[in-house]
């Protein structure tokens, strides 16, 4: 056999063996492998303002994965329910039509219902309280509930201790709210909370509520200082009670499908930056429970402060009405910080 076609038989041979095994190869590479070449196009929604610290709390998460992923992960943030309302986001999540959502826990008890003991009344007597909670096994427990609904919850951010306003009068004891047309989350627990001290409340989605307000389709809301002020809920209620009734954890997430397409070096990522975000927003709301009550007094708004203790024993009886939903054993687990 001439030396020449020796030659070119071993030469084929190699290459096919390359070809055989090289390509087998890429097959095999593991999700985690990154592709330097891919960039990957995230949208995150929530429903507050452009002002509010949800807002600048994302932009720094975007920036802080941006950094860590050398700009292969690019995270956008809209606000003003541009992508939905909450309950529409979280169904987002799960159909994996939408990537992320920042949302107040209050709605996600409709996904999963041991989220329900967050937002029992008067649960958390303070936020570093509520951080114990969140931030440990409990939280983390409640939190992986919503794998099997396709969502992954990446930490609990803040919206705060929410507060009774409305435009009629100043509200000091519980009964002062009696027949008194009030908006609440699309939440059980916060509806019995208000039927309870005999107000009469109306569940309805965040971005319907300013119209609501200023139609008088309903006389009051409760909110959080920094949401009352940065959505202008001062034009359209002029009394505010800090009540402090229920304390709303805001989990960040992301769609389950989402997730399992980025490689394990961006997911790492995406989790260290919601951590140091989500500092920065707590930190931001901290101050602005404060500093924002003397700026809504200068909006000509009636700020009250009540006995807490008044209004804790008044909306009691709803933890003997959802015991049995969410458990003795898990309200005493959230409640012993
Ligand atoms: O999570 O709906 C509300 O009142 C909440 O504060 C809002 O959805 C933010």
């Amino acid at each position: 056999m001439k030396k020449k076609s020796i030659m070119l038989l071993t030469f084929m041979m190699f290459f096919s063996t390359l070809f055989v095994f090289g390509c087998g190869a890429d097959k095999t590479v593991s999700k985690d492998a990154v592709n330097q070449d891919q960039v990957f196009n995230l949208k995150v929604g929530h429903v507050l303002a452009p002002s509010h610290p949800y807002q600048s709390g994302l932009e720094k998460f975007a920036q802080i994965v941006d950094q860590k992923t050398n700009g292969k992960v690019k995270i956008s943030a809209f606000h003003s329910s541009q992508l939905g309302n909450e309950r529409e986001m979280i169904e987002g999540l799960q159909m994996g039509t939408l990537d992320m959502t920042l949302v107040s826990t209050a709605p996600l008890a409709g996904f999963s219902n041991k989220f329900l003991v967050f937002d029992l009344p008067f649960i958390f007597k303070t936020r570093e309280a509520a951080y114990a909670t969140l931030d440990g096994p409990v939280g983390t427990e409640i939190m992986d509930t919503l794998q099997e609904k396709g969502i992954i919850g990446l930490n609990y951010w803040e919206n705060g201790f929410r507060h009774a306003s409305n435009s009629q009068k100043a509200l000091v004891l519980p009964q002062d709210i009696t027949g008194m047309k009030i908006r609440t989350m699309e939440n059980k627990i916060h509806m019995s909370s208000f039927k309870t001290i005999g107000a009469d409340p109306t569940p309805m989605a965040f971005g319907e509520l300013f119209t609501a307000l200023q139609q008088k389709t309903v006389d009051a809301q409760e909110n959080p200082v920094p949401v009352f002020f940065t959505s202008n809920f001062f034009e359209v209620q002029k009394h505010l009670s800090l009540t402090g009734h229920f304390y709303a954890a805001s989990p960040l997430l992301i769609s389950k499908t989402v997730w399992e397409k980025l490689p394990a070096a961006y997911q790492t990522a995406i989790k260290e930056a919601s951590l140091e975000a989500r500092d920065f927003e707590r930190g931001m709301i901290k101050t602005m429970d404060t500093d924002l009550v003397e700026d809504l007094k200068a909006k000509g708004v009636t700020v009250t402060e009540v006995d807490k203790d008044v209004w804790a024993k008044a909306m009691a009886p709803v933890y003997k009405e959802f015991e049995g939903v969410i458990g003795a054993d898990t309200i005493a687990k959230v409640q012993e910080k």
